[in-house]
């Protein structure tokens, strides 16, 4: 333990480093031989946790491979680590927990005052590849294509030369390189969106052809925009989080990041410029992407979510907590092994029950308090790729959905109960949640038809099916009033098998 009033004075750099502890895991290279060679777009928590973390792995032996991460919306995390030197601490919550300090982030930009140098950085011939991590809606979608009256598109379209939009600053970027005769970089999508790379190109080149069709055309011949899959459970940081690495540290982390210390990475091999020799750093390049997203999102992203809105209900505060729970457990557990795992197809060499054993340790992990209200942000983003996909191909398959629905009925009752209790929700639809939310009554026909109103959740054909309407409208009624007696009631009636 450190005196309390040097550690305030003092701040995690590069001075900082020889002095850490020795357990304290640092950079194995010199920060200052380093060279941009990625710019990452959206430097959130996740990328520091997870894809700065395999480049830091790298850099000791490839230093051209640093990254210049980019926040588009805010200054925080540039106000924070520029004065640390881009350093910042992962802590790693296994059985022995972890320190780590990740060196790769060897510049921090904000869109908000410093356009002008992130366009610099794009221009730049050493950057081979831009990566992004802005979620679900960072990419401007109205179902599968662009969404043309997004704010943000609207403003990129009519001033491109000074974007705001992640696909403003791509095509921004790739303008100049064009226009100078230089090789285009690769753009890397790593969100956890089914089909990122061909969503991340069709949003793109929609735009670009907006903006110059002879760019749009070399965009569509020269740029490729592989698809990857990431998997790390990232709880996000809070102030306890940062006091106890400072006081590990002996000095001041402003913005450290925790995350389990199982991760994944699954690329897509299809780059049109030089790489980092990711498979060095443990990377799987691959070429079923769509079998890894399928098998990630719907089995663990679809548990989480079912866990978040269910385990809300019932009061529950983290994953861990909402597991100790038996009837959650046991319900979540068959959701995975009986309603998901037989309608999708797994990619080569990847076996479900193992697969699902390993998401269910990863999810009892004691060392992690991973909120269940941060996964239940942006539900109307994430269900569709989470659940409403899996319910349409086990439709399909003629494959029970009474589960299923239940998952999705646990949404419509956390936005019900959180919009009569007047709690905002974190989504980019909150508004008509918040009023599809009060209006709602309790009668099941009524509310549930209320929310199938939401085209850009519930798709047609699915929105129209009878039996999906119809599965809906049983769980919901057996979600009652959503309360934590009416969830358990619910839980104890679908382990027997029949909601009605
Ligand atoms: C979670 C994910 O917040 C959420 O919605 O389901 O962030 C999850 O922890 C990651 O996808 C795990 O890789």
């Amino acid at each position: 333990m450190v005196d309390a009033n040097a550690q305030n004075s003092r701040r995690l750099s590069k001075q900082a480093l020889a002095g850490l502890p020795v357990s304290v895991t640092r950079p194995n290279y010199r920060l200052d031989h380093t060279r941009i060679g990625i710019v990452h777009i959206g430097a959130g928590a996740f990328h520091r946790a997870h894809q700065a973390v395999y480049i830091d792995d790298l850099l000791a032996t490839h230093p051209d491979w640093a990254i210049c991460g980019v926040s588009l919306h805010s200054t925080d995390v540039r106000d924070a680590l520029r004065p640390q030197d881009g350093l910042y601490t992962v802590l790693l919550l296994g059985e022995q927990t972890q320190l780590r300090v990740i060196g790769s982030m060897r510049e921090l930009l904000s869109a908000r005052d410093e356009s002008a140098a992130i366009l610099a950085r794009l221009a730049d011939p050493a950057v081979r590849l831009v990566t992004l991590t802005v979620t679900e809606k960072g990419y401007c979608l109205a179902g599968q294509d662009l969404d043309v009256a997004h704010p943000d598109i609207v403003h990129d379209l009519a001033l491109p030369d000074t974007p705001r939009s992640a696909i403003g600053y791509i095509v921004a970027g790739l303008r100049q390189r064009h226009m100078l005769g230089l090789a285009p970089y690769t753009v890397l999508s790593c969100d956890n969106l089914a089909d990122n790379g061909h969503r991340l190109r069709r949003a793109v080149l929609q735009y670009a052809q907006r903006v110059d069709e002879t760019l749009a055309a070399w965009i569509d011949a020269q740029v490729s925009f592989p698809c990857s899959m990431v998997d790390s459970i990232t709880p996000a940081t809070d102030d306890a989080l940062r006091e106890c690495i400072s006081s590990e540290l002996g000095c001041k982390d402003a913005w450290p990041i925790q995350r389990e210390t199982y991760t994944q990475w699954v690329i897509e091999d299809r780059f049109c410029n030089e790489r980092p020799p990711f498979e060095l750093a443990g990377v799987t390049m691959s070429h079923d992407i769509a079998g890894y997203d399928r098998a990630k999102l719907r089995l663990l992203n679809g548990a989480h979510s079912t866990l978040a809105y269910l385990g809300s209900l019932m009061n529950l505060e983290t994953v861990a907590e909402a597991m100790r729970e038996p009837l959650l457990a046991v319900f979540v557990e068959r959701l995975m092994r009986r309603a998901i795992a037989p309608v999708i197809a797994l990619p080569e060499g990847l076996q479900a029950s193992a697969y699902i054993d390993a998401i269910l340790v990863r999810f009892r992990n004691p060392a992690i308090r991973h909120r269940l209200a941060q996964i239940a942000w942006d539900g109307s983003q994430k269900l569709p790729v989470r659940l409403l996909s899996t319910i349409a191909d086990a439709l399909s398959a003629n494959q029970p959905i009474d589960s299923l629905c239940l998952s999705i009925a646990a949404w419509m009752q956390f936005v019900r109960r959180q919009a009569h209790h007047g709690v905002a929700l974190v989504d980019p639809l909150h508004e008509v949640l918040a009023g599809v939310g009060r209006a709602c009554t309790g009668d099941a026909a009524n509310d549930v038809d209320a929310f199938l109103q939401l085209d850009t959740v519930f798709i047609a054909p699915l929105s129209r099916d009878a039996r999906f309407i119809h599965a809906l409208q049983i769980a919901y009624a057996a979600l009652a009033d959503g309360s934590p007696a009416a969830i358990s009631h619910a839980l104890t009636t679908a382990m027997y098998g029949d909601l009605r």
